[in-house]
């Protein structure tokens, strides 16, 4: 997968976006993602953060296995935030935060062959982000969410909708305590996709809840 697919294949690819490290989930992380992948997730992101997450050589090697499993079953690999891993690996994106280095910065850095998310939080974040070279904007956090620390304030999802308004084409994700109930007024809101973290990787069944995620969002 590259940045050269249209962007209905990007929306596509962007409907139901698994997130996760290895400090979200209570088993081996590729067997997760395995079972969330037979499940119907359609891209995934490696987020390793938090206390007790992979450094240097462990990250890159879970890395590794991870992009592997996405490559047997053609779901495309992002990295967050760490653009020197992304482009050591060739992966197939990044995504970065208001707080890592600009997305003009990571577009340079990346070249226009990967993709590039952009996690923002107002209009004008998401304007700059289109401006700067993004290929799609996450949106959060839309709900109350415990899996980041230093989350902004909830913006609901009204604000996927004033950013439709406001002219953003840019395919959009919403990220943030989403869950399968949540799950239909964040799509009519005008989101093309849905990020999750917990809602997957601490179910029960990744492969059954993101069974359900696929089913709300096809078509
Ligand atoms: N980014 P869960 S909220 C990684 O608002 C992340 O940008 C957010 O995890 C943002 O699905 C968030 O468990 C955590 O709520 C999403």
């Amino acid at each position: 997968m590259s940045k050269h697919i249209d962007n209905d294949t990007l929306k596509q690819a962007l409907s139901v976006y698994f997130i996760s490290g290895t400090t979200n989930v209570n088993r081996p992380l590729p067997n997760v993602l395995t079972e969330a992948i037979s499940g119907g997730i359609t891209l995934f992101q490696f987020r390793e953060k938090g206390s007790g997450c992979l450094t240097n050589k462990a990250k890159r090697d879970m890395a590794e296995k991870l992009f592997q499993v996405c490559k047997d079953h053609q779901i495309g690999f992002i990295i967050n935030d760490d653009v020197e891993l992304a482009i050591a690996m060739n992966a197939d994106g990044i995504h970065i935060g208001q707080k890592d280095a600009g997305a003009s910065i990571t577009r340079k850095m990346i070249g226009e062959n990967m993709i590039l998310g952009v996690s923002v939080h107002t209009i004008e974040e998401a304007k700059q982000a289109v401006a700067d070279g993004a290929d799609y904007l996450g949106v959060g956090p839309i709900f109350q969410t415990n899996s980041k620390q230093d989350a902004e304030e909830v913006c609901g999802p009204e604000r996927i909708m004033d950013m439709r308004k406001s002219g953003i084409n840019l395919p959009i994700v919403a990220i943030g305590g989403i869950t399968v109930e949540k799950t239909p007024e964040i799509k009519r809101a005008g989101a093309d996709g849905v990020s999750i973290i917990s809602a997957i990787a601490s179910a029960p069944s990744p492969s059954y809840a993101a069974n359900q995620f696929k089913e709300i969002m096809k078509d």
